[in-house]
């Protein structure tokens, strides 16, 4: 090729990289937009991208993974599912030679060697936003103030830290109660069902936190079915600020979004290209994201990307 000279490796130049990624599932905006950007990225990269969605099961994603193990690919990337419950695959593709990157989602693996790197959100963070907004917001209240949590998937990274970082920040204020907590799976259909519950079992909701936008749109149908008004006699917070949220926000359904950026395309494969190329790569890559109140929303819809 033209671009082989004798000092070249003949990897790079001559074979196309052969990447397998396994996909979490296609549960929200996020993920749907997240999927779209690996396969735009990886053909613009010229790679051969094999990719499998886990239905967020971990089994169905560690099959895929020992299958790209089977059929010797360049690099193999994932999302995990959950965090814990890694070490075993992932130990079986570093004996195989096979280097693996993280993207979106972390493991708790102690072994950092198992892993080059990991490309994603700070999730903490985004609930840290999440819960600065509902403190500020609540700074001179007199009354309690109820709060109901939609989780994301049980066990997931996004999950375990969105919550943790909210409860960190609220403990401030002892008027902040959260006095429900369950999971809506990240779908649309469980945050209807979860939010359905939560409305018959309490009757005094001030805030809804939830983990994802998804959750939160099925929720603001759950809260318009049972006579009440999204956004003003239960105020919405919710992380990502896909299009349908942002939607919703800019129509003042929901009060304050955490954004997460699902692009992570360009940078997986700028990862993959330098783990082959042999250069060092960060262990960890951050990505860059902010917040939007309802009128923010409104001006950066017609820009937004996903
Ligand atoms: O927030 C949610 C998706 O892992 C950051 O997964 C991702 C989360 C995202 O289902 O919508």
């Amino acid at each position: 090729s033209e671009s082989a000279s004798p000092s070249a490796s003949p990897a790079a130049a001559d074979k196309q990289v052969v990447l397998g990624f396994a996909q979490v599932g296609a549960e929200s905006g996020w993920r749907s937009a997240n999927t779209k950007s690996i396969q735009e990225s990886a053909a613009a990269a010229g790679f051969d991208l094999k990719f499998s969605d886990a239905q967020q099961k971990q089994e169905n994603q560690i099959k895929a993974i020992r299958s790209y193990i089977q059929q010797k690919v360049d690099v193999i990337a994932f999302s995990p599912v959950v965090e814990s419950g890694w070490d075993t695959v992932l130990k079986e593709a570093k004996d195989a030679g096979i280097p693996v990157i993280l993207t979106d989602r972390a493991v708790d693996s102690k072994d950092t060697t198992l892993y080059k790197t990991f490309i994603g959100s700070d999730f903490v963070e985004e609930g840290r936003k999440a819960g600065q907004w509902v403190l500020d917001q609540y700074k001179d209240t007199q009354d309690d103030i109820n709060i109901v949590e939609l989780q994301g998937t049980t066990g997931s990274a996004p999950a375990n830290d969105r919550k943790a970082g909210f409860a960190d920040v609220i403990k401030a204020n002892p008027k902040l109660k959260v006095i429900a907590s369950q999971t809506g799976e990240f779908t649309r259909a469980k945050g209807k069902e979860v939010m359905q519950a939560f409305l018959k079992a309490n009757k005094d909701i001030d805030v809804l936190y939830a983990h994802n936008d998804d959750m939160a749109l099925g929720a603001i149908q759950a809260i318009e079915a049972a006579g009440l008004v999204p956004g003003k006699d239960i105020i919405i917070i919710s992380v990502d600020a896909v299009k349908d949220g942002m939607t919703a926000a800019s129509e003042g359904k929901i009060n304050f979004i955490v954004e997460c950026n699902p692009l992570l395309g360009p940078q997986l494969m700028e990862a993959v290209n330098d783990v082959l190329a042999g250069k060092e790569i960060p262990q960890r890559v951050v990505t860059k994201e902010g917040t939007f109140t309802s009128e923010q929303a409104k001006e950066a819809l017609p820009s937004r990307q996903y």
